[in-house]
This record gives structure tokens, sequence and C-alpha cells, in this order.
């Protein structure tokens, strides 16, 4: 399915549409606020001519008088407003949010504790280095930001697809973005950490190994924003009705099971289609496949603050789950496209600081300084104080207290008292005392005792042994990809001894084996001492591998199937029922971008063209038997379609005769090349295949076959 960039609305027009497929009808959106209205300025007068200045003749100047050519030009001159210093490419869903039952024992926060309500959540899913126009598929840990609009003020759990950070201080938070953002010489890279600032900051601060150690591996590179958990990284706080309180972290865990690209596919992807995840998200919720996520938390006893060898407060650990399981407390869908890109997902404003009742902060240092940022950050973005006016970010519930006036104030404030205490108005708005349940928001009173110092906590200082646990907890084909990844990433740094730092300072605290690879491919010298040492053992955690994420489902999983004219139209009809009964997603693709003739003389619609479409961005393909092994011998895009499908780790079925194609194309048969004559006897074993997402053991043959 293809919701086509920029496509006019079809089928008004009396145009042919034989060849428009099964989706075309979501192109078909109307302005709900403008359909039979009058084109009109902003002052409401009605606009006769849209096409002409006003001039001094037909040949004439422009006339400055032309208020209707000035109002409109004005406008656009300031459609734009400043991105997102980080997070600027991002996505946007509507959802809501159920909670489990069972959670007041926890917290006395409604949202999570009434199962009667479904709260509106809308989500914002990123890339941190890149601008806004930025590609989706580039190597970067990627935001998952969640308002969520409950009954007692808005939430918002502003979280990343990694659970730790580079820095454990908010103070080094410049620096660090400085370090990773595009060069300020050359603004070069956008969206890579492939470079000498980026590397030369982590490789001297080891603070940093750990959250390295997560964007190097499959994490960086998600196949989809469905397919990716989310973490809230500090410790907060749960406080129930009894006000007693607990420490917890935050996941989120995807139903639809993690997934990931492979580097080439992910670097393709970022010039054949930068919209490659913003497109999987809109397409999967318009086509009724709408993503869920389990929301849980790691439970701490505040007794248990001390228990474990790092600081619940370091922002650079875990609580590995085998210490601490994951709790789920509720859960998740977004089922609901936006309207308006800018207004919703661009004007969207998250910040950690807005909580609700029943739920608290820690003095995670990190956490303290986002409390200031985000705010402040909308001043400059959003044009002021008034930013919770704007539709995407006002609470559902009401609102009420005596801020007034500022950049764009939408609210008509009646009354003359706006100022409390009052007696003109009865003293309204007033406060609610924090009682049990519904009560006003109430800081925990956590009690405080030291000097006030500019240190780090001696508890902060081991940076290497969750790195080492995150490397040693990866499946065999995740470690290599750890160890490619930190390859191509050094290989672009120009300066040596940047290279040399993060290899025989950070990583030889790591992984000696990691180390020794990645040096051996940069050709470094590990010296003698440092490849005698012996690193502190780890145990092994295996909620840490994608292994331990699988899908229960193949629903919204895409399938090319590539058809030729005289292609089999029963087989085609096969595939696209069994797809359907999955809830997976076949498109049949065509040498060109019109209908194919079948082996019956059918005429069979094309969802778009091989060259358009390319392997990279389908999970598994299908190439249709028929009436047509030599044109399609003879057909580059087709073979090379399988080639790279194959080199990608794809799961591939060649129908009828195109089994020889396995031969021909000098492919090593494996449990991912399925030939068979029917589609149904291989179609379980298809599903598998896709569920396991790729073929991990072909990928020492797959090096072989050219990029
Ligand atoms: Fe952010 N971060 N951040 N961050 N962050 C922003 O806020 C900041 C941090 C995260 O979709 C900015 O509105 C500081 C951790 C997400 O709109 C800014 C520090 C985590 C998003 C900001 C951090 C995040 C942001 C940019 C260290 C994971 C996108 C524009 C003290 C838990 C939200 C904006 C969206 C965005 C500051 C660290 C996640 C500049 C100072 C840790 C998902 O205010």
């Amino acid at each position: 399915m293809k919701i086509k960039a920029n496509s006019p609305a079809s089928g008004k027009d009396g145009l042919d549409k034989q060849n428009t497929n099964k989706k075309s009808e979501q192109l078909d959106v109307y302005r709900s606020d403008a359909t039979e209205q009058a084109l009109t300025t902003n002052q409401g007068v009605k606009i006769s001519d849209n096409q002409n200045s006003l001039k001094a003749g037909v040949r004439g100047a422009t006339l400055i008088e032309d208020f209707i050519l000035r109002e409109k030009i004005t406008h656009f001159d300031h459609e734009r407003i400043p991105e997102r210093i980080v997070h600027a490419r991002g996505v946007g869903a509507h959802g809501y949010f159920e909670a489990y039952p069972g959670n007041e024992k926890l917290t006395k926060a409604s949202f999570l504790t009434n199962t009667d309500v479904q709260t509106p959540v809308f989500v914002r899913f990123s890339t941190v280095q890149g601008p806004r126009g930025s590609a989706d598929t580039v190597r970067d840990i990627r935001g998952f930001a969640t308002k969520f609009y409950t009954e007692e003020g808005n939430f918002d759990l502003v979280a990343n697809d990694a659970p730790v950070f580079f820095i454990q201080d908010g103070i080094k938070f410049p620096d660090f973005v400085h370090a990773v953002k595009p060069e300020p010489q050359t603004e070069i890279p956008t969206g890579a950490t492939a470079h000498d600032t980026f590397w030369d900051f982590v490789s001297l601060v080891p603070e940093s190994a750990h959250a390295v150690m997560w964007a190097m591996s499959d994490r960086g590179i998600p196949r989809n924003l469905r397919a990716i958990q989310g973490f809230g990284v500090h410790t907060f706080r749960f406080i129930n009705a009894e006000n007693k309180a607990v420490f917890v972290k935050f996941h989120w865990t995807p139903k639809q099971g993690l997934a990931q690209l492979v580097w080439d596919e992910a670097q393709k992807l970022a010039g054949k289609d930068p919209d490659f995840h913003r497109r999987d998200l809109y397409e999967a919720i318009a086509s009724g496949n709408y993503p869920e996520w389990e929301l849980g938390v790691q439970v701490v006893p505040e007794e248990d603050e001390m228990k474990y060898d790092f600081d619940l407060l370091d922002p650079t650990k875990i609580i590995p789950e085998e210490l601490v399981p994951v709790t789920p407390i509720g859960r998740m869908v977004l089922n609901r496209n936006v309207d308006y890109f800018f207004g919703e997902t661009e004007q969207v404003a998250f910040c950690p600081g807005h909580i609700v009742p029943g739920l608290d902060f820690t003095n995670d240092p990190l956490l303290q300084a986002r409390l200031f940022s985000y705010t402040d950050t909308q001043l400059s973005r959003l044009g002021g104080p008034n930013f919770h006016q704007i539709p995407i970010n006002k609470p559902v519930c009401p609102f009420h207290n005596n801020q007034r006036d500022g950049l764009h104030q939408r609210i008509v404030h009646t009354g003359q008292a706006s100022y409390e205490p009052n007696s003109i108005d009865n003293n309204w708005p007033a406060e609610t005392p924090p009682a049990a349940q519904g009560g006003g928001f109430e800081s925990y009173q956590e009690r405080i005792d030291g000097h006030k110092i500019r240190q780090r906590s001696e508890s902060f200082g081991d940076h290497f042994s969750q790195a080492r646990l995150f490397y040693r907890s990866q499946a065999p084909h995740e470690q290599k990809h750890i160890v490619d990844a930190y390859v191509f990433e050094l290989s672009k740094v120009e300066r040596k001894y940047i290279r040399e730092r993060e290899v025989l300072e950070v990583l030889c605290n790591i992984d000696l084996d990691l180390a020794q690879q990645v040096a051996d491919q940069l050709g470094i010298e590990i010296p003698a001492e440092k490849k005698a040492a012996t690193l502190p053992d780890v145990q092994i955690s295996p909620r840490l591998s994608f292994e331990a994420f699988k899908p229960e489902d193949i629903k919204a999983r895409k399938i090319a199937l590539l058809v030729h004219d005289k292609a089999n139209e029963a087989t085609i009809k096969a595939v696209q029922a069994w797809a359907e009964s999955e809830g997976a997603v076949v498109d049949v693709l065509t040498p060109k971008p019109g209908p194919v003739l079948g082996l019956q003389g059918d005429v069979i619609p094309s969802d778009g063209m091989q060259k358009a479409e390319p392997s990279i961005a389908y999970d598994a393909v299908v190439i249709a038997d028929g009436d047509n092994y030599d044109v399609v011998m003879k057909d580059g895009v087709a073979t090379h379609y399988l080639l790279e499908a194959y080199k990608h780790l794809k799961p591939i079925v060649f129908l009828g005769d195109k089994g020889k194609l396995i031969e021909h194309l000098r492919l090593v048969s494996d449990e991912g090349t399925l030939a068979s004559g029917q589609f149904e006897a291989v179609q379980d074993s298809f599903k598998t295949l896709i569920l396991n997402h790729r073929v991990w053991a072909r990928e020492a043959i797959a090096e072989a076959i050219p990029a």
C-alpha cells in the first residue's frame, strides 16, 4: 500500500481509475472546515480573484494597496517556526491508553487506576540528530514522547527507545548536543553520528559508553517505529493514596515485537525513501493495523534504594529485568493519524515536568535539568507562554488560574479579580487540598540533607560494567552488528587519535574481544597490558536482546509480490487471500506502473512499479509463477530485487519455475529461500520466517553479494 506523497485527490475528475488500487480512496481527504465555503481573507472578506495580483494596467506594476496579496505573502513569510534543537524530525499519532486493574497499590494517579476510562494520548516519535527534513532511517536513538490527556491534567512521558542516556548531568547536555550535531564549519553530516566531534566527545566522556553501545547496536536502526521499545530513562516515583512512595522505571513494550534494519538497507532507505518510518506508521494506522504497546514499570521499594551496585539516580544505568521484572500496568493503542502535521506534530510541546498527582520526580541530575529546559525551549519555538492553549497541548480537563495576557493569548478571560486571595470573586479559582484521591498535586516530602556542592556522586562512577552487560547479552549476530557499526563510524573519523582513544580507552574497558575486532579492522594496535587485563564478569540479561521480543503475528508486515506479463493469476489471488487473512500487506509490483496481463488473459492491477518500490521497503518477497521465466531472467530490475532481498536476509518465495532463479542468481538455498509449485505448500513456513524477521544464518554468505 502506498500513500503517495503530493498526490492530488483522485476520482473527482473523471480520469481513468482502472489501475488505481484498493487503497486509492484514502487519498480523498476533504477539508471538513472548508467544504462549500467561500475563500476569504483572514478578516473574512470573500476573495473574487486568487490568480492575479492588483496591477496598474495588465502589464503594469503591482499596487501596494493590494491587501489580499500582502496578507497572503506576509502570512507565508512567517510560516516557519524554529525547529526543535534536538528531536526535530518526528511523526505523531493519536490513540488511547487503558489501565490494567490493580495499580492502586502503586499510585493514586486516576489514569492508572480508573479502569473505566480510556485516556486519550498523542505520541511523537523522533530522531535526535537530524533536522526536520532529514531521513528517518539514520543510525540514532529514537524519541518516544507520549502526552496523556488525563482527567487530572496532562502527563508527558518523554521517553527514548534506549533506557540510558549519554551523560549523567544536565550541565553537559549542550556540550553533548553540539558534539553530535552536524559540525559547525560545514553543517555535515546530516543525521549521523559518524564524524569527528561526536567521537571526540564520547571518547573523552566515558559515562557515554553504555548509551553509545545502544546506539551502535541494532536498536539504532529500527525497522519501523511500531517495533521499538520506549523507556522513561530516569527513575521516577509513584505515590499511592496512603502517601507511600516507590521508585519506578517506565517501559513501553511493542506488541509488534522488535525488528531492525540491516545497515546497508538503512542507508539505502535514507535515499530512496527518507520518509520510510513516518510513511510506515501512517499506512499502518490508515489501514487499521493499529500499533499497540504495553506500559510497564520496574518497581523498587524505597527501602531498596541503595541495594544495587549502581545508583538509581544515574541515567546511564538500567535495572536489569532479571533483578526487577517489569510489571504491566496498561496498554496504549495508536489508532488515528494526525490531520494537520504542523498544528499537531510540530506544535506539540512535551515536558517531563508535566505530571499529575500520584507521580513525582527523583533527584536524577539529568531529569532535574530537563524540568527546566522543555518549557523554556517552547518560549522561542512556540512564541510565548501560552503554548498550552494550542489545541494539541490543551488539557482535556478544566484549567483555571490567574495567569493572564502574554503573546498569543486566546482565552477571553472575564471577571475583575485575576489574583489570589480575592473576595470579589469569592476567591475562585481555589486551591484543592491534597486529599488521597482527586486532590491537588503535592510534592513527595523527600528528606534532603547535604552540602551545596558541584560534585558527581561516587555511586555514578562505574561507566563500563553495564556497557559490557549489554554487549555480552546480545545474540552473536547482534554482537557482529555492533562491531560493524563501531568500525563504520570510526572509519569516518578523520583524526587517528580519536579513533585510538575510543578503542583503547573505551572499548578496551568494555569488552576485550569487541575492542580487538574493532582494532583489527581499523589497524589499531592494542598494547599488551591492556590485552592482559581481566574485566569483571557480568550476569547476562537476555531481555536486552531483540530475540526476547518476538511478535505474535505478521500484521502490517509488507510483502512484495513480483509479477510480470503472463503471471499465474491463481497464485496472485492465493498470496493476496493468505496475506489478508494474516493482516499482512501485499503489493503487486510490476515492471511498469500499469497493469500486466495474466496467463489467462486477466488484467492484473499494479500496486507499484518494481523500480520505484524497492525490496528495502518490504519484509519479504514472492516471485509469481507463470509463463515468463526468460523475461524475468533478463529483467535486471527484478533479478536485482531478489538479490537485494536475499542480501538483506529476507524470506523469499520462488513459485513454479522461478525456483530455477536460485541457481541462476548463484544464491545459496537456505531456510529462507522457499521454492514451490504452490504457494499454499509454503505459506506456513513463510509466515514463520516473517515472524523471525530475518534469516540471520545467511549473513556470512550474503556478504559476498554486491551491495
Ligand atoms: Fe530531551 N529535549 N533533553 N531528552 N527530548 C528536547 O524539547 C533536554 C533527554 C527527548 O517529540 C527539547 O521540546 C535536556 C533524555 C524527546 O517533541 C529540549 C536534556 C531523554 C524529545 C530537550 C535532555 C530525552 C526531547 C527539544 C538533558 C529521554 C522530543 C525540543 C538534561 C528520556 C520531544 C523540545 C518531542 C526534546 C532538552 C535529555 C527525550 C531542548 C536539557 C534523557 C523524546 O528541551
